[in-house]
């Protein structure tokens, strides 16, 4: 994989046909559109761009949703299968919040992973979104991807989502993740627990911490996919936009230490991003350099909440912003100053106003 920084395409570059593929090993036609008429037809001469890309005989493409309750391992899985920091992750709940597309990139195949929020009983405006989001997101793949972690029971959760599953009409593949945190015997029992959950294509247990059985698990979703050229350009990890990508570091980052509701409670956006080298009228702050400048706030629910998440003299904001500001240079390759600043929206897990403005 390249060092090289992301470069983000966007929706229109994508559906653009040569950039679509790797132009390395393309025949392109190349058209002049030169002497095109006023009134818009094109003269005789004009040829029509066909870009023809490689795609070895046998090449298949196409996508997998994983699906699970809360806290399942989907995200980590997604990041073991790409091989590389496409979603956040933690040990609280509802971590990830919107579809998160990750690109598994090989000669042979091209596996674009849906990583999708938990499914559960939702318990807010915001728990209902997520939960209709994921059940759209099955309608649209090639496989689904059952998360079941090893180290709880099969409970009503489970059974729940197999239910919504064997509705989906799709091959679904069982996954019992974190297959490190048990005994060979336990994760037997989990196996055989599983299977009487549903009717599945393929079991297969995966530590994805350790890396473990990834590539048996990537192998298996693949065999689902049709034959198909590459979807995405093969140099792409993730589709997430920029801001997007700095907004969940922002996020993963406040979520490390805090309980109960806060985590719930926590929506994170980016207000401004200004780049000192490009952008001349853009203000510039003292002692930023050439940094890029960006501006974000995290969004709680309460009073009591906001000061939580500042901490004593600021101190627990400082710290959110040393790990995720690390996050965000690594992700652009370039210095950055961050600005974190941390705001109330009374319980705008419940206000459509609310939610539409934090954008879901
Ligand atoms: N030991 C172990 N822990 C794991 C493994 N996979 C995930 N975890 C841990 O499980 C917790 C939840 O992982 P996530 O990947 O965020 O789970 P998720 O299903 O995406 O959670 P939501 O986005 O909230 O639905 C994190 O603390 C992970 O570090 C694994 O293979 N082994
Ligand atoms: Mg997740």
């Amino acid at each position: 994989m390249s060092d090289a920084p992301f470069r983000f395409p966007s929706d229109d570059e994508l559906m653009a046909g040569p950039n679509a593929f790797d132009d390395e090993g393309a025949e392109s036609v190349e058209d002049e559109h030169e002497g095109q008429d006023d009134d818009g037809a094109l003269p005789a001469s004009a040829r029509v761009e066909i870009t023809v890309p490689e795609v070895p005989e046998g090449h298949r493409a196409g996508f997998a949703c994983l699906v699970g309750r809360p806290n399942a391992g989907k995200s980590t899985l997604t990041n073991a299968m790409v091989g590389q920091k496409v979603a956040i992750t933690s040990g609280r709940p509802q971590t990830t919040r919107h579809n998160v597309r990750g690109v598994v990139n090989r000669a042979d195949a091209q596996l674009v992973l849906v990583d999708t929020p938990g499914l559960h009983r939702p318990r807010t405006l915001l728990g209902k979104r997520l939960n209709d989001l994921v059940r759209e997101t099955l309608a649209d793949v090639d496989v689904i991807v059952f998360c079941v972690p090893a180290d709880e029971k099969v409970g009503p959760g489970d059974r729940f989502i197999a239910r919504d599953l064997a509705d989906s009409r799709r091959p679904v593949v069982a996954v019992v993740t974190k297959a490190d945190t048990v005994s060979r015997e336990a994760l037997a029992a989990q196996l055989l627990a599983v299977n009487d959950l549903g009717d599945w294509a393929d079991i297969v247990p995966v530590s994805a911490l350790r890396g473990e059985q990834v590539d048996v698990l990537e192998d298996v979703l693949i065999g689902h996919l049709p034959p198909s050229p590459p979807l995405y350009p093969t140099g792409e990890v993730t589709d997430e936009p920029q801001a997007v990508m700095i907004a969940e570091l922002v996020r993963e980052a406040a979520l490390e230490g805090v309980r109960d509701e806060l985590p719930h409670s926590l929506a994170v956006v980016v207000d401004e991003i200004v780049d000192p080298r490009t952008d001349r009228t853009g203000s510039f702050i003292k002692g930023a350099g050439g940094r890029l400048q960006v501006r974000v706030s995290l969004v709680v629910e309460r009073d009591s909440q906001k000061a939580i998440m500042i901490g004593k003299g600021g101190s627990r904001l400082k710290e959110i912003g040393v790990i995720s500001r690390k996050g965000i240079e690594t992700l652009l390759d370039r210095p950055v100053y961050l600005d974190l600043h941390v705001r109330t929206s009374r319980d705008w897990q419940s206000d459509p106003k609310a939610l539409a403005r934090l954008g879901f």
